[in-house]
């Protein structure tokens, strides 16, 4: 079920956001690129709760490449969706907490073929996107999870969250044989229809793990490819202990289900 939306503040334009060297790392242009993907119109879903210090940053990198932004304002108590709409991207507000909520309203929303996530707190990367898509379509990929593993800068992770993803990850290799290096990751470019046809329903922090999963599971042409992960802005949302639990309670009984 996918929550309600409470308001759309809608405007195509992001074109604030244009601040970012139209090249991609292997030197191909973004023309180039455009050629290598034709017609296809690429989405950026970004959920967000309390999320206004890194928000801004993460707006300002987005390639121009990105046709559509949709930031999921999950019911934030700070400037998050006044950001988000001054910006002119589209906002949706969802009362309904949850990170795999969150997401699940922002994917009804997307009007593109190809999706892209992010978290708002500016630890994942958003120049890497025209790699990645030039990965995807350069290789005919249904889906990359970007890998935040070996971490390029190895303080922007505690040791706590270190150690709650490599045992979320030995987990999910263990029980779906799947190789993940990074179950958790939030950075993912998937084909709209691989969400249509393998959707994810789990509503908080083991959506992450559960949209990967189903997706191999779904038969999609898979692939992790290593992003740079960075600090974070603002204050942690995740509640370590708790959420880890919640999610290898999920994955047993996702495994017991298949
Ligand atoms: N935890 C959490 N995050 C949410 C929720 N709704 C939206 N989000 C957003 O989902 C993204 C992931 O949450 P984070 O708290 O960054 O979780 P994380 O990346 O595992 O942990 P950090 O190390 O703190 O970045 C962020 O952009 C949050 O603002 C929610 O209900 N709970
Ligand atoms: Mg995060």
């Amino acid at each position: 079920m996918v929550g309600t939306p409470l308001f759309t503040c809608s405007s195509a334009s992001k074109s604030l956001f244009s601040e970012v060297p139209q090249w991609t790392e292997s030197g191909i242009s973004l023309p180039e690129l455009n050629s290598l993907y034709r017609n296809q119109k690429i989405s950026l879903v970004i959920p967000c709760y309390n999320e206004e210090e890194g928000l801004p940053v993460v707006l300002k990198e987005v390639p121009d490449l990105v046709d559509e932004i949709i930031v999921v304002d999950n019911n934030s108590t700070d400037q998050t969706g006044n950001i988000a709409r001054d910006s002119g991207v589209k906002v949706i507000r969802e009362m309904k907490k949850g990170y795999g909520q969150a997401f699940q309203t922002g994917f009804a929303l997307v009007t593109g073929d190809i999706i892209i996530t992010m978290d708002g707190d500016g630890t994942y990367p958003p120049p890497e996107i025209p790699r990645l898509l030039e990965i995807l379509f350069g290789d005919e990929l249904d889906f990359i999870s970007a890998c935040r593993f070996p971490l390029t800068d190895k303080g922007v992770m505690d040791p706590v969250s270190k150690f709650g993803n490599r045992i979320l990850t030995i987990a999910t290799r263990i029980l779906f044989g799947n190789g993940l290096k990074d179950s958790q990751s939030g950075m993912w470019i998937l084909r709209k229809d691989v969400w249509e046809k393998s959707p994810a329903r789990n509503k908080g922090m083991a959506f992450s793990e559960e949209i990967k999963i189903r997706a191999i599971l779904g038969g999609a042409k898979f692939r992790e490819v290593h992003i740079p992960y960075r600090e974070r802005f603002g204050k942690k949302k995740i509640r370590k202990f708790r959420d880890g639990m919640k999610n290898l309670i999920f994955l047993l009984k996702l495994r017991i289900g298949n």
